[in-house]
């Protein structure tokens, strides 16, 4: 038999984070070092996710990525990152566990495949389930184990925190090597069962400007953006996980909304500013406003992250009800019975 067309193939899925306290602005463009913390949720494995297969063998000459079935540059520096630290930490591994194994595997070329089930590149965190799934598929390839958020990171800042499930912070760190610049479970996805999240598609379009370089000119550019990362976000990241413990969605709504909020004013802040909300955007804002006032309490809040797509978190008690609020302000064709495997997803365009 010829062994040499043997491969070694490995499937993994990731799924996508919303934050609830938004990343944005990093203090090392290479190291993707971040301004301040930040903390969001994974989404549930079946919902809106990223599948990765990769596959080595020793007949692949290079290796090679298709994203969404089309083949991409494998030679973006982000992808050589993780490629880089997985490789290396495997070698670590390998060595520190037994000499005598045999490390060729490693030289292998890989071939990467990965798919979304969401339009890419909407403001719909396609990045950070991408990246979370290229590492984690990578490490189990080459039996890497431990602790990965840190080379997650450096594929995309936000993928650190799809890592893990459940409730999520990412913590800036203080290191120029940003050795403590990782994701760590705040509580488990069973901890708030009643929780949802819906996504309303405001517009399945890729985004005029995308976050790497919007974050830097905000840096560059925003007074308002480096008071928010000294003075507001720390306070609120202590917030946000006291009331992520209590289960107090009130508290949880109102610091989401407003963190949503501020993000978007240092977008506008940035000169020239950046919008990513659109005229639908913000009568989605007004009508949970409207609609919480109606109740005299927080049921349900918004967070946009760069996009004009609204999540929208509320309490399983709730779905159905605003749902259905959001169909009569949004009476399209296209929302009438679109759920997107038991994830309400109203379409508005
Ligand atoms: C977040 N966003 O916390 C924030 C809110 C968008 C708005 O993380 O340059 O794609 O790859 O580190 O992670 C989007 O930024 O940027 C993001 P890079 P990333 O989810």
């Amino acid at each position: 038999e010829d062994s040499s067309h043997k491969y070694t193939m490995v499937t993994c899925t990731a799924p996508v984070n919303i934050a609830v306290i938004k990343y944005w602005g990093k203090r090392d463009e290479d190291l993707i070092l971040p301004v301040n913390s930040s903390l969001s949720v994974t989404l549930h494995q079946d919902q809106l996710k990223t599948t990765t297969t990769v596959a080595c063998c020793r007949d692949f000459v290079e290796d090679r990525l298709w994203l969404n079935g089309k083949e991409e540059d494998i030679n973006q520096p982000r992808l050589q990152s993780c490629l880089r630290e997985i490789r290396r930490l495997a070698r670590k591994r390998r060595s520190d566990k037994d000499s005598t194994v045999d490390v060729s595997g490693l030289s292998y070329k890989v071939h990467i495949c990965s798919n979304n089930n969401f339009p890419t590149a909407a403001g719909l965190a396609s990045s950070a389930a991408g990246y979370a799934c290229l590492v984690y598929t990578l490490a189990r390839l080459f039996g890497v184990e431990g602790e990965l958020s840190c080379v997650a990171r450096q594929g995309s800042g936000s993928a650190c925190r799809s890592m893990y499930g459940g409730f999520v912070q990412w913590k800036m760190g203080e290191r120029e090597d940003g050795k403590d610049s990782l994701a760590d479970q705040v509580e488990p996805e069973t901890h708030w069962p009643e929780l949802r999240v819906l996504v309303l598609v405001v517009s399945a379009e890729r985004k005029p400007v995308g976050s790497t370089s919007g974050m830097q000119t905000s840096v560059e550019t925003s007074s308002l953006l480096k008071y928010r990362a000294d003075s507001v976000v720390p306070g609120r990241m202590d917030e946000m996980t006291s009331a992520i413990r209590r289960k107090d969605f009130a508290a949880f709504a109102e610091l989401t909304m407003k963190d949503s909020n501020q993000f978007h004013a240092t977008c506008l802040d940035t000169y020239p500013p950046i919008f990513y909300l659109n005229d639908v955007s913000r009568r989605v804002i007004n009508l949970v406003h409207r609609y919480n006032r109606h109740y005299g309490e927080t049921r349900v809040a918004y967070t946009f992250d760069a996009g004009p797509n609204a999540v929208i978190y509320t309490l399983q008690d709730h779905v159905s009800e605003f749902v259905q609020v959001v169909c009569h302000f949004f009476p399209m064709e296209s929302n009438r019975g679109k759920f997107l495997q038991g994830l309400p997803v109203a379409s508005t365009t």
